[in-house]
């Protein structure tokens, strides 16, 4: 039995002053625009279209909270890297996820949602200096593109890369890592409920 099972679209916020007030403990999901953040929402919730998914890049520019019942959230962010948004576009991604992670006191984790065919791109790596001492995972998505040689082979040149930070490698589409991934996320839930950590700073 595990709280992923009971997932509800919460809210979405379009603005800081849109954001939920704290909750529960709750898992943040990062990465470029593309890259199936929302696609692994959906396979952990094990549900087809809780999270909007889109072909076209660029679409999400609210933050999405789901409710894992009264146990959880899952917080989808707007994805980042996306070459034909405006300026104007990225300022205001830079200051609504600026400001949740910022705010976020109940923030215990970060999933850094990577194309696994185009892994630690110079923006995923600003955000991991961002995200500084707090837990990451490092979801290298689409994996279902890649042969099993490849596969272990980027795995290795990852985690080597990542140092402390965990990875794993995730398709939407076969299921392959759901379990492990949901295994970890259900460890930084248990860990957050018994002790908050303090937001980030420094964006
Ligand atoms: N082959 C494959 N396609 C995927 C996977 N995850 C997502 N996609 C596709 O990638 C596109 C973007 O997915 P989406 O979840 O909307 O990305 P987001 O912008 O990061 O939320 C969609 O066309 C998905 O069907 C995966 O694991 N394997
Ligand atoms: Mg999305």
């Amino acid at each position: 039995m595990t709280a992923f099972t009971h997932a509800a679209f919460l809210r979405a916020a379009a603005r800081v002053g849109d954001l939920p007030p704290p909750g529960p403990p709750e898992i943040a999901f990062a990465g470029r625009s593309n890259v199936g953040k929302s696609s692994a929402i959906n396979a952990l919730a094990g549900r087809r279209a809780l999270a909007r998914t889109s072909k076209t890049p660029g679409r999400t520019q609210t933050i999405n909270f789901y409710a894992l019942g009264e146990a959880a959230r899952l917080v989808d962010l707007p994805g980042y890297g996306y070459a034909r948004v405006p300026q104007s576009m990225r300022a205001q991604w830079r200051e609504l996820v600026g400001g949740y992670l910022r705010s976020a006191s109940t923030l215990v984790g970060v999933v850094l949602v990577m194309d696994a065919r185009h892994p630690l791109t110079p923006l995923d790596l600003q955000l991991i200096e961002w995200l500084g001492e707090r837990p990451l995972l490092a979801l290298l998505t689409k994996a279902d593109k890649l042969s099993r040689s490849a596969q272990a082979a980027l795995l290795s040149d990852v985690r080597r890369q990542l140092g402390r930070n965990n990875a794993t490698l995730f398709s939407s589409v076969t299921r392959q890592g759901v379990e492990e991934c949901r295994d970890l996320l259900e460890q930084w839930l248990g860990a957050g409920r018994e002790n908050k950590k303090p937001p980030v700073k420094g964006i």
